[in-house]
């Protein structure tokens, strides 16, 4: 990195690409960044959609095959954009000639391929080399807010965690067939692509890693359209006569529940049949002396419980997180004008940009990131072991 400037390369442009790039176009323009950030390149395999991508986002340049960019020596930051099966290969040469790495969640498809990327991003922070992984939601005010609360302590010792991921865009049988849906591209369905949120999230809000789960998975629609070069959610695909269908190779949902090693326990829910719920993302938190509950849909609200409060007048508090002292919220709009999705996105360029001029591990690293990747193995696992099911 120069010392006035991030030249960022980034591979892939649906989107993640699209979220990513607006946060590095708006991070310097809100936040006092330590650092100038300079879109470099972006790659893409099809040379018309990635030239349109640069124009749209602001990318100076573009490659059509992403070991090009890797190999550029105008760029320090590498951030990946791609389905899962890539993130692997695409990090380690990243890491390997020297760049940062910014890598989109979940961290790989395998716990294997997780292992093998936390140990070269270990090995790469060793030489002022740093890497990342793309879990925004924990750059949500409200959220970065409950954590403000549980470390101060004001839930007390924590009982349960409650965490629902709930989309509606697979609910028609005939939404197409696209990459999330097809396990070599992207590992797993909602378990790894929404569930994972949940994993990350609660895991950092309680400072406890989940040490055992139980789950079950379904899959409820197992063939769908095919849907060409389509990447996005939902839509009804091509069901006329003869027209090519694929085999949906993920879950559809993932329920689990899970042991914490601090003492709590938790209770997970990941669909994208959750009809009425288009990015319900829920977590609540009990503790000895309070709770906090928190929903994407309402994201500038956190509820809080306060155990303490004389009993005459407790009851969740609804607080609207939009003031300059919440984290993140100073940068932005007046008291009470609020927020969306994207600023997740520029948060996470502010952190992690930060991060790298102070010569700091930025988080969630790549061992975070792992552990995640285990949990959604041990998921799978627990899934699939028949022996664990009870009839009745
Ligand atoms: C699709 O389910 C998706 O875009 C996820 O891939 C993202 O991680 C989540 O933020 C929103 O939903």
């Amino acid at each position: 990195m120069s010392e006035q400037t991030l030249r960022v390369g980034m591979i892939g442009y649906a989107f993640m690409g699209a979220a990513h790039s607006q946060g590095w176009r708006n991070a310097p323009r809100f936040f006092d960044l330590p650092r100038r950030i300079e879109l470099t390149a972006v790659a893409g395999r099809n040379a018309e959609a990635v030239t349109a991508a640069a124009e749209q986002y602001g990318f100076a340049a573009t490659e059509t095959d992403w070991r090009a960019l890797i190999e550029r020596d105008d760029i320090d930051l590498v951030d990946i954009c791609t389905p899962g099966n890539l993130h692997a290969e695409i990090a380690l040469a990243a890491l390997r000639s020297g760049k940062h790495v910014l890598c989109e969640k979940p961290l790989a498809n395998t716990v294997e391929e997780a292992e093998e990327m936390a140990a070269a991003a270990r090995e790469a922070a060793a030489r002022g080399v740093f890497a990342m992984c793309g879990y925004s939601y924990r750059r949500t005010p409200a959220l970065a807010y409950a954590k403000q609360l549980i470390d101060e302590g004001r839930i007390g010792t924590i009982r349960h965690v409650r965490g629902q991921y709930l989309q509606d865009w697979l609910h028609d049988a005939d939404a197409p067939m696209t990459w999330r849906l097809d396990r070599t591209a992207s590992g797993s369905g909602a378990l790894g692509d929404i569930g994972a949120h949940l994993i990350d999230t609660t895991q950092w809000l309680t400072g406890q890693s989940i040490s055992g789960v139980s789950a079950l998975l379904e899959t409820f629609v197992t063939s769908r359209p095919l849907a060409g070069e389509r990447s996005g959610l939902g839509g009804h695909g091509d069901t006329s006569e003869g027209a090519p269908r694929g085999e949906v190779t993920v879950d559809d949902a993932a329920l689990f529940t899970a042991r914490f090693d601090g003492g709590a326990v938790g209770s997970f829910e990941a669909s994208r049949f959750a009809l009425g719920h288009k990015n319900a993302f829920r977590v609540e938190v009990n503790g000895t002396d309070g709770s906090v509950a928190f929903d994407f849909e309402d994201n500038n609200v956190l509820q809080f419980f306060d155990g303490r409060d004389p009993a005459g007048q407790q009851g969740f508090r609804r607080i609207l997180v939009t003031e300059p002292e919440h984290p993140y919220v100073a940068a932005w709009w007046p008291p009470g004008h609020g927020i969306g999705y994207e600023h997740g996105f520029t948060h996470q360029v502010v952190d992690l940009v930060t991060a790298l001029a102070e010569h700091r591990q930025p988080t969630p690293s790549f061992d975070d990131a792992l552990q995640v990747q285990r949990v959604l193995a041990a998921v799978e696992t627990s899934a699939g072991d028949a022996s664990a099911w009870t009839g009745v």
